[in-house]
């Protein structure tokens, strides 16, 4: 019989050989008041174990203190999988004596690419990927004052938790003892609850009692207390990161040293894709909905967190579907 002949739906299959070609973006931001090693930790993050590559700055090279926010790429790949990992940095805050308003130039910078994405998606000729500059997550660098959090730092991480995925984090953790941290740590959490501050794995986004107890270790290791740097020492015939004291090499990606290592895993193995998930059908649709909504007609279906919205491109549905070997 002669019909018409619609080209075939591509399978699951074919559209993950598909982005395991293209590759996909992920996006990480460093943000906390000066000082605290963050643009440190950018470069750890690039020179462990993901990628022995220099971020940019030679081993004696003193980091400059941050003035603008900037981002840095690096295309790492493995499995034949391509992850273009981009580290935005922002200048830190917290040392003018007027403080307000600090987190705007931060929140301008998540909103601007939530303005670009939704830009192309609404654009008739769109592209067929999309180049994603979201921020999937947003660490928030806390001084290890062994005290509390500030009240700078409540309101910060309360405002910018309703756009983007907040990983608060222990700053500077060689400076405090393992007694000092786990109170700490302790104290932080309750704090982080009495202020209302969503985290993430956020808990109102777990699934099932499976997902809850999972995240629930998580949310209970949480703030990862870390270290970082980016000069290499010799450690029993190994090259590792760390900070040289008078008392020994601190190693960065030592568990028993610091959680470095435990938040890398937890950003970009074991939690990206969810990262990616709920930046695309939380904070992201939250974001159209407001935007689509003030240009009145356009109004987007409800939210939901796995299932896109029916209004969402073919591929947006696809790139959940990434099998990333890093994982
Ligand atoms: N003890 C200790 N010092 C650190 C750590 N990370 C960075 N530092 C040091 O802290 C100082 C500031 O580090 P940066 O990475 O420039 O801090 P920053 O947060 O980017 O600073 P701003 O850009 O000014 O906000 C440098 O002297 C670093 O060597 C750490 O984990 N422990
Ligand atoms: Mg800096």
């Amino acid at each position: 019989m002669w019909g018409l002949r619609l080209p075939p739906t591509p399978s699951p299959l074919q559209m993950r050989k598909k982005t395991m070609k293209t590759g996909f973006d992920f996006n990480i931001m460093v943000v906390g008041n000066s000082g605290l090693g963050k643009s440190t930790l950018v470069n750890t993050l690039f020179k462990s174990q993901v990628s022995r590559r220099s971020a940019g700055w030679t081993r004696d090279e003193k980091i400059p203190k941050t003035v603008e926010v900037k981002a840095v790429s690096h295309v790492l790949e493995e499995g034949g999988v391509k992850m273009k990992l981009t580290v935005i940095d922002t200048p830190g805050f917290g040392d003018q004596i007027n403080n307000e308003n600090c987190w705007e130039p931060i929140s301008k910078y998540i909103n601007e690419q939530y303005e670009k994405f939704l830009k192309e998606e609404v654009n008739i000729t769109r592209k067929k990927r999309i180049p994603d500059t979201r921020v999937h997550c947003c660490l928030y660098f806390i001084s290890p004052t062994g005290h509390s959090l500030r009240q700078l730092d409540v309101e910060f991480m309360k405002r910018l938790s309703h756009s983007v995925n907040i990983i608060p984090v222990i700053a500077k953790a060689d400076t405090m003892t393992m007694e000092e941290r786990q109170e700490f740590k302790q104290r932080v959490r309750k704090e982080l609850e009495m202020g209302g501050i969503e985290f993430y794995p956020q808990k109102e986004f777990d699934e099932d009692m499976e997902d809850k107890s999972d995240n629930d270790k998580i949310r209970e290791a949480m703030p990862f207390a870390v270290v970082g740097s980016d000069k290499e020492y010799q450690v029993n015939a190994k090259r590792v990161l760390g900070r040289k004291t008078a008392w020994g090499i601190v190693e960065v990606e030592n568990p028993n040293h610091c959680e470095f290592a435990q938040l890398r895993d937890f950003l970009i193995r074991s939690h990206l894709q969810d990262l990616k998930e709920v930046t695309h059908n939380i904070h992201y649709e939250t974001y159209r909905a407001k935007r689509l909504h003030e240009n009145g007609g356009l109004h987007p279906t409800g939210l939901c967190r796995h299932g896109a919205t029916a209004s969402l491109h073919a591929l947006d549905m696809f790139q959940p579907i990434i099998m990333c070997p890093f994982l």
